[in-house]
């Protein structure tokens, strides 16, 4: 079975991808300077990152994006495979994705200057892409009604663990880690442009004019739909079935519309200011 889960240091992770000691050997990876690293909660926007910071590593040329998956060209530092491919993963900078929280992650970065992207997006339109995804990635476990999905993922029990802990955690360190940059799924696409040469600032990548608007023109949602080496269409059938949907889904925000009645957006909201209400992040939500 492919959706049996892992649990470690109480959060699930699918036992399809992850061991308890490839967990435990991220949370002991020795970060190079040079490293970019991109953390994000599930679906907030992290295979957009991975693929606009390739964009901005190549200058805006395809050829990458375009030959390589994208998990092998920013591979996840928890997954099984991260050691395998380590050896043999030679370009500077390193780009590595994560999904772990800042309280597991944060002392193996400690005194790196690895550049640290996180990536968020707003929960509500979070969990109704996770809600899809679940229906078509075979190593989670089966979706329940979307009501019941949308209170595991309130209580923190969803794999990967709350939403709440992964944001409060990761930009609570805005202002004491000198090396993360926020950006979110909104800014990316409400100024995809704007959005590229903010990260390409940070990484200190300066791009001319006609490169950003290559990144610009290769990271819509439509060319990554498009592209196989991006939009998962590479994985086997049977890990994720493709005729169900695909994981370039929808790419848009305040699909929540569509999923959340009444009723559930006032008990989400409830839940939410309780929760956030020592946090002054601002969310667009349509
Ligand atoms: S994962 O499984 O955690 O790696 O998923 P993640 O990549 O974080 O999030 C997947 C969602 O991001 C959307 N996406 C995009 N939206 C707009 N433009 C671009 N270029 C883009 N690339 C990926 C993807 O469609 C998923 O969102 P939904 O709402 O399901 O469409």
């Amino acid at each position: 079975r492919l959706d049996v889960a892992v649990t470690f240091h109480g959060i699930l992770f699918p036992g399809h991808l992850h061991t308890q000691d490839s967990l435990q050997l991220a949370l002991k990876c020795p970060f190079q300077d040079t490293d970019i690293v991109i953390v994000s909660y599930p679906k907030s926007g992290t295979t957009w990152m991975q693929e606009i910071v390739t964009f901005i590593s190549s200058r805006g040329d395809p050829h990458v994006s375009q030959t390589v998956p994208n998990w092998a060209r920013a591979p996840w530092l928890e997954q099984i495979y991260f050691p395998a491919i380590q050896e043999t993963y030679n370009s500077t900078p390193r780009v590595i994705t994560t999904h772990l929280p800042h309280h597991l992650l944060g002392p193996a970065l400690q005194g790196s200057k690895a550049k640290v992207i996180y990536v968020s997006r707003n929960p509500k339109d979070v969990v109704v892409s996770f809600f899809h995804f679940h229906k078509i990635a075979n190593f989670f476990p089966e979706a329940d009604s979307f009501p019941e999905f949308l209170n595991r993922f309130l209580e923190g029990k969803l794999h990967y663990g709350s939403w709440f802990d992964h944001i409060k955690g990761w930009t609570g360190q805005i202002g004491t880690m000198n090396n993360l940059l926020h950006m979110t799924y909104e800014d990316m696409l409400l100024d995809l442009h704007g959005a590229i040469q903010k990260v390409s600032s940070y990484l200190e990548i300066p791009l001319l004019e006609e490169e950003v608007s290559n990144c610009v023109k290769h990271c819509s949602f439509s060319s990554m739909k498009d592209n196989k080496m991006a939009n998962y269409t590479l994985i086997d059938e049977e890990i994720i079935n493709h005729g169900k949907g695909s994981f370039m889904r929808n790419g848009k925000i305040g699909d929540w519309k569509n999923m959340f009645t009444e009723e559930l957006n006032q008990y989400f909201q409830s839940i939410f200011e309780a929760k956030m209400k020592d946090c002054t992040l601002e969310f667009v939500w349509e």
